[in-house]
C-alpha cells in the first residue's frame, strides 16, 4: 500500500511512519517541521535527543534498506499538497499534521485563531486533494476523544441513536470539547463527514485519547531513530510528564483534585490501530468513527501509580495539587465504548509497572535536557 503519513516528523507520525515501511509498505512523510519551530517559541525541547528528518530517513535506509520519501511543506499551501498527491498518488493518508496542544490553542488569541486555522484549512485542502487526484484514496484522520468532552452518560463512538418526538435516528454524538484545539477536531470531524456524504470520500475520524509511552521496536533500533518526547507545560501530556517529573526530582502536576478521567493508550497500539484502519479501509461515503484508546484513568491514579513505581526504585517522589490552569470538570462520570478497534484485532498493551519504570529511567539517561522552568502550566484558559 502507498500510505503518505502527514504530520510524520511528530510524536505519533514517526514511528507510524517506520511501523508502515518495516512491513513492507511504500511511505512518504509529509511535514513543516513546524513542531520543532514550537520548541524554540515556547524555549522547550524534546527530553530525548531527536535527529533531523533527513538523518533520521536516511538512518532508517542504512538499517533497514527501505526507503522513505520525503515531502516537507505545509498542508495549508494547496499548491504544496496537490503536488504531493499527484507525485505520490496515495491509497491512503494518516493524518497527523495539526497543532495537538490543548494549552498552546489557549495562550491567547493569536494561537486560538492558528490553532484552528491550520488544522481546519490543512485537512480541508486534504480532502479536496483526495476528491481531484485520488477519489478511493482512504484518509485515516487522528481526530480525539476530547471531542465529546464528559457527559453525564456512555460516550458512544461517533453516533447516538436518539428518539424525539415518537422518531428515531443516528446522529453524531454530541461534542463538548475541552479547549480551541479540541474544537478544531469537532470542525474537521464535520467538515470530513459532509465531504463523504457529498464526494463519497471513504475517511476514518480517530478518536485517540492521551498517547503515553516513547519506544517502539522500530525507534528504538539507533539513537537517529529516537522519538520525541515531551515534558513541558504546553505540549507534555499527563503520564509521560509524570514518570520524567518523578525522575528528576520535580513534585507530579496534578491539576486541582485529579478526579478528570481521560481514555490512555500505549504509542504502540497507536500504530497497531492505524494499522488496523489502513488495512480495513472505510467504504465509499462512509465516515467511520472509532474510539482509540485502551484504558481509562483519572489523572491523580496515574500520578499515584507513577509515584508508587518510582518509591520502589529508591526515588521520593511528591503529588502536588496544582491550581488548575484549565476548565474541566474535577469529578464526573466517564464511561467510554471503545469495541470497534478490538473487534478488528487490536491486542492492547496495558498500562504495566515496567512501562512506567522504563519510562523514569530513560529520563533519567537525558536528565541534564530537562529545564525545570518549562514544566509548570503557564497557558490558562481564564
Ligand atoms: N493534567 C494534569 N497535569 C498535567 C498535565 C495534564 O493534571 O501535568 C490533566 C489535564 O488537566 C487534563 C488531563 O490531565 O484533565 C489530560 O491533559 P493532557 O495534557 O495529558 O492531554 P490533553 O490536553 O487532553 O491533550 C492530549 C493531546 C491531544 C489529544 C488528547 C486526547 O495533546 O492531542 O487529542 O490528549 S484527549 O485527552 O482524549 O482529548
Amino acid at each position: 500500500m502507498k500510505i503518505l503519513i502527514a504530520g510524520g516528523d511528530g510524536f505519533c507520525g514517526w514511528p507510524t511512519a517506520l511501523y508502515f515501511s518495516e512491513r513492507g509498505h511504500e511511505v512518504a512523510i509529509a511535514d513543516s517541521m513546524i513542531r520543532r519551530q514550537w520548541d524554540d517559541e515556547l524555549g522547550s525541547n524534546s527530553l530525548t535527543p531527536i535527529a533531523s528528518l533527513k538523518e533520521r530517513v536516511s538512518t532508517w535506509k542504512g538499517v533497514s534498506g527501505k526507503e522513505i520519501t520525503t515531502f516537507v511543506g505545509d498542508l495549508t499551501d494547496y499548491d504544496f499538497v496537490e503536488n504531493m498527491f499527484r507525485a505520490f498518488q496515495p491509497d491512503a493518508v494518516v493524518h497527523y499534521a495539526e497543532q495537538r496542544s490543548a494549552p498552546y490553542s489557549m495562550i491567547d488569541r493569536k494561537h486560538a485563531v492558528f490553532t484552528q486555522v491550520n488544522n481546519v484549512v490543512g485537512t480541508l485542502n486534504v480532502l479536496y486533494a483526495i476528491k481531484e487526484i485520488v477519489p478511493d484514496c482512504h484518509l485515516i484522520k487522528l481526530g480525539t476523544m476530547g471531542e465529546y468532552g464528559t457527559p453525564n452518560i456512555d460516550i458512544e463512538e461517533g453516533y447516538l441513536t436518539v428518539e424525539h418526538n415518537g422518531r428515531q435516528d443516528t446522529l453524531p454524538y454530541p461534542k463538548q470539547p475541552f479547549s480551541f484545539y479540541h474544537l478544531s477536531k469537532v470542525h474537521d470531524s464535520h467538515n470530513i463527514m459532509f465531504t463523504c456524504r457529498s464526494w463519497g470520500i471513504r475517511a476514518t475520524d480517530l478518536n485517540q485519547g492521551v498517547v503515553y509511552g516513547l519506544w517502539t521496536d522500530e525507534t528504538k533500533q539507533h539513537e537517529k531513530l529516537y522519538n520525541r518526547i515531551d515534558y513541558d507545560g504546553v505540549f507534555g501530556t499527563a503520564l509521560n510528564r509524570f514518570c520524567i517529573q518523578a525522575s528528576v526530582g520535580h513534585p507530579l502536576t496534578v491539576y486541582g483534585k485529579g478526579g478528570q478521567t481521560r481514555a490512555f493508550l500505549d504509542i504502540r497500539d497507536t500504530l497497531q490501530c492505524v494499522e488496523l484502519a489502513a488495512l480495513n479501509p472505510a467504504d465509499r461515503g462512509e465516515f467511520r468513527v472509532f474510539n482509540q484508546f485502551t484504558e481509562q484513568f483519572s489523572v491523580l491514579e496515574l500520578a499515584e501509580r507513577v509515584a508508587a513505581v518510582a518509591k520502589d526504585m529508591g526515588l521520593n517522589p511528591e503529588i502536588a495539587h496544582l491550581e488548575n490552569p484549565r476548565v474541566e470538570k474535577e469529578q464526573h462520570y466517564y464511561n467510554a465504548k471503545h469495541t470497534k478497534l478490538m473487534d478488528l484485532g487490536l491486542k492492547p498493551h496495558l498500562l504495566s509497572d515496567d512501562l512506567i519504570r522504563e519510562l523514569i529511567e530513560t529520563a533519567d539517561r537525558y536528565k541534564d535536557r530537562v529545564d525545570f522552568s518549562v514544566i509548570a502550566p503557564n497557558a490558562t484558559w481564564r
